[in-house]
């Protein structure tokens, strides 16, 4: 049954589905420039109408077939989206139809939007998305959690949302390859020695280790598992959280993590005046983040210790701890991993970019052996500082 579609076949599959009119006049774009999957956009060009159709490939699309990936995860996406849909329906796009045996999603086209990754390296600011970020968080962790939902029903949903092929990938790629002489990694000559002196240090070594194994076993809430500002589509007031097929049962600090390292990604390629935007971006997305769940946390948890004194302010400042810890990792992989950001593959002139790409190995560095003695999210800044002149 399952076939990777082509231009051609994927219109006539939205034809099949009866997805647009009769009379519609249908073009057809394969547009993926992700690392995982093919994105068809299929415009109908008597009113520009248009949809996505996703569709995962049995390969990790970035390597080639000699990579072999898990079809399943076309379904954790299509369901994820939805669940999420169900608590922050102005964050995500709509799903249309989802198949199993084609391993796909067809969804809203937000082709109106830009993915923030672009757009930021364009030097936009996107005003709002740091409040939307913070709210989206939020209510998806809040409401997926034992203290938003039933603790039985959890448990179902955690079940569905076993995601072990995916998680590998990140266990491997986040929290392992990058911090050994592993042939996954990639990075320029030139930064050879700044790279071996990451793998000989034993104390970063420990704190990986730790930040590992909370990813590995801590189940708090369905997280989107892979929210890099590629994931995101946005414009100056709107903002929608897409791929979610690396979704599971995971730690409450992963998400925030992965969306703060992709900040200060884009901070590390800005020159130094027009990195404030990104600085505060982290911030407001904390503060929205804690004062959102702390308000649903209040009003809506029915676990009866979430009324103890002080065990709100403990979860958020784990989370808090955490979620520093995940994006100094996020930050390293992204810089000598397997999959890297555009932010810095495409700063010029070349020592420019070697110097980010130090200034960010340094940077991912503090963060995660520093994380629990930071006390507030503008401590960050002080750390990017503090590692641009080491
Ligand atoms: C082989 S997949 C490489 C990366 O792409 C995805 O977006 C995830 O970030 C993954 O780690
Ligand atoms: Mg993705």
């Amino acid at each position: 049954m399952y076939e990777p579609l082509t231009e051609r076949s994927a219109i006539e599959l939205a034809e099949r589905l009866r997805l647009f009119p009769e009379d519609a006049s249908l073009s057809c774009r394969e547009i993926g420039d992700g690392n995982l999957n093919l994105v068809f956009h299929i415009v109908n060009t008597k009113d520009g109408h248009g949809i996505i159709i996703k569709q995962a490939l049995p390969y990790a699309k970035v390597v080639g077939e000699s990579w072999p990936l898990t079809l399943k995860r076309a379904i954790i996406e299509s369901q994820a989206l939805r669940t999420f849909a169900s608590y922050v329906p102005e964050y995500v796009p709509k799903v249309y139809y989802s198949d199993e045996s084609l391993s796909i999603t067809v969804m809203e086209d937000l082709s109106h939007l830009q993915i923030a990754r672009k757009g930021l390296i364009e030097g936009k600011t996107f005003p709002l998305l740091s409040e939307h970020i913070g709210e989206y968080v939020a209510k998806t962790l809040f409401y997926t959690s034992d203290f938003g939902m039933n603790q039985q029903q959890k448990k179902q949903l955690a079940q569905q949302f076993t995601n072990p092929e995916l998680c590998k990938i990140t266990e491997d790629l986040v929290f392992t390859d990058p911090f050994f002489d592993h042939d996954t990694n990639h990075f320029e000559t030139e930064l050879r020695q700044d790279v071996e002196k990451l793998w000989s240090d034993d104390v970063l070594k420990r704190e990986v280790a730790k930040l590992k194994r909370t990813f590995l076993t801590k189940g708090d809430a369905l997280v989107h598992g892979d929210l890099h500002t590629g994931s995101i589509f946005a414009s100056e007031t709107e903002t929608k959280v897409i791929d979610p097929e690396f979704a599971f049962y995971g730690p409450f600090g992963f998400d925030l993590g992965q969306f703060f390292a992709n900040l200060l990604l884009n901070a590390l390629s800005r020159n130094e005046q027009d990195r404030l935007p990104l600085f505060s971006h982290v911030e407001k997305t904390w503060e929205v983040f804690a004062r959102t769940f702390s308000e649903l946390w209040e009003t809506k948890s029915e676990e009866v210790y979430a009324k103890a004194d002080g065990f709100l302010e403990d979860v958020l400042r784990e989370t808090f701890t955490e979620a520093i810890g995940f994006a100094g990792c996020e930050i390293i992989r992204r810089t000598i991993g397997l999959a890297h950001v555009a932010d810095l593959d495409t700063i010029e002139p070349f020592q420019r970019r070697l110097d980010a790409k130090r200034h960010a190995l340094r940077l991912g560095r503090e963060l995660i052996v520093h994380r629990s003695t930071m006390k507030t999210m503008n401590e960050i800044k002080r750390f990017f500082e503090k590692t641009s002149l080491v």
